[in-house]
């Protein structure tokens, strides 16, 4: 069957390069939205440059262009957004009510897959304050895509292992720690963690699968299902180093969240349902709407934690 013409919206971000990349990896015809605002922003016109050297097309709009987005969508069949949703960097997913529309109007879009990638924000309605904004804003983007009877694929990422992993899930820091570490609770709740690289490739991975129309697909294959004491046990035997731990009851964790800046009081409650609630794992799969991309795709071989801490040693 002939391969999906993609377009990636926040193609140059910290996801967005990885499935520009993947998508072409893959074999698909692959556009990248070049936004005017980027002015003289190098790096990101660089890259787009570069993916434009590797067969990409750039699609020039604005998301503030409703006529410009319309004929960009037109050109191609599925539409990827990766749009940022990370406090510390920007938060604008509700930008992508824009892309909604244009989708709309356009008519030809077999597949959105808009800006999720992290915990399923339809099993976050009972998140805490202020962090629920981006289950909030993520779910009102769904309202947007149903209501306009778009097709589309929710990805549920769980955890991208550059923010949680060296770290061994430690805030506020993305490099191993050299003498102690904070660990949540008794350090045993199961979280999930996985290679950006390998979320960019199940992602463009599932655009053409009809298994994937109108689901929630969860990145959850069995060997990175971790705790965080497995993950410090990996670390201290990649590294030769003993840790000292240092035990963070729930009480105290979420009363750290007082007199902190609002991207860290965010990020405090991502962290408690992630590792204190275990939002990521508390549940089984159900088949009706969600599916499990290993199973799908038993041929990606997807990168396990020990090996990639390897590059922080
Ligand atoms: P980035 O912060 O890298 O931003 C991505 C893109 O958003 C930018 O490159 C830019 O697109 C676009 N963008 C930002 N501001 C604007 C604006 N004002 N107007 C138009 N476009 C804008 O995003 P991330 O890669 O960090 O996050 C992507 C998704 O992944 C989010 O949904 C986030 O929640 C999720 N995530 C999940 C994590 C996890 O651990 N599970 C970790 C990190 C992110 P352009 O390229 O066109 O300039
Ligand atoms: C795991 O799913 C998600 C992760 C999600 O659904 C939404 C957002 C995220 C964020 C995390 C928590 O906000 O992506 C990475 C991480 C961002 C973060 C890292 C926030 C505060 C920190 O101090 C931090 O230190 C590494």
């Amino acid at each position: 069957m002939e391969k999906s013409r993609v377009l990636v919206v926040g193609g140059t971000g910290y996801l967005g390069r990885r499935i520009v990349k993947a998508s072409l990896a893959q074999g698909h015809e692959t556009c990248v939205l070049m936004r005017p605002e980027i002015g003289l922003d190098i790096d990101k016109l660089q890259m787009l440059l570069s993916f434009k050297a590797q067969g990409a097309r750039l699609l020039e709009a604005s998301l503030d262009d409703h006529r410009g987005l319309v004929a960009a969508v037109k050109q191609v069949d599925v539409v990827v957004s990766a749009m940022s949703g990370v406090h510390f960097r920007s938060h604008n997913l509700l930008l992508q009510l824009k892309l909604v529309e244009a989708i709309k109007e356009a008519g030809n879009v077999k597949r959105f897959l808009p800006s999720e990638f992290g915990m399923n924000p339809a099993r976050m309605g009972h998140a805490l304050e202020p962090g629920r904004v981006s289950f909030d804003e993520k779910m009102e983007i769904r309202k947007a895509i149903e209501e306009a009877n778009i097709p589309h694929t929710y990805i549920s990422a769980n955890c991208f292992a550059a923010y949680f992993v060296p770290n061994l899930c430690q805030m506020r820091t993305l490099l191993p720690p050299k003498e102690e570490v904070h660990v949540y609770g008794d350090g045993n709740v199961k979280a999930i963690f996985m290679d950006e690289d390998d979320v960019a490739a199940y992602t463009i991975r599932c655009i053409d699968d009809p298994r994937a129309l109108n689901k929630t697909i969860y990145l959850r294959p069995e060997e990175n299902i971790l705790s965080q004491n497995e993950l410090i046990a990996k670390w201290e035997k990649l590294s030769g180093k003993v840790l000292e731990k240092i035990p963070i009851p729930s009480e105290e964790f979420l009363a750290s969240i007082k007199g902190t800046d609002l991207a860290n009081q965010v990020g405090i409650g991502h962290y408690y349902h992630l590792f204190y609630e275990g939002c990521l794992t508390n549940f089984d799969i159900r088949d009706n709407w969600e599916e499990e991309a290993s199973l799908l795709y038993p041929e990606i071989q997807y990168i396990r934690m020990d090996e990639y801490m390897k590059r922080y040693l």
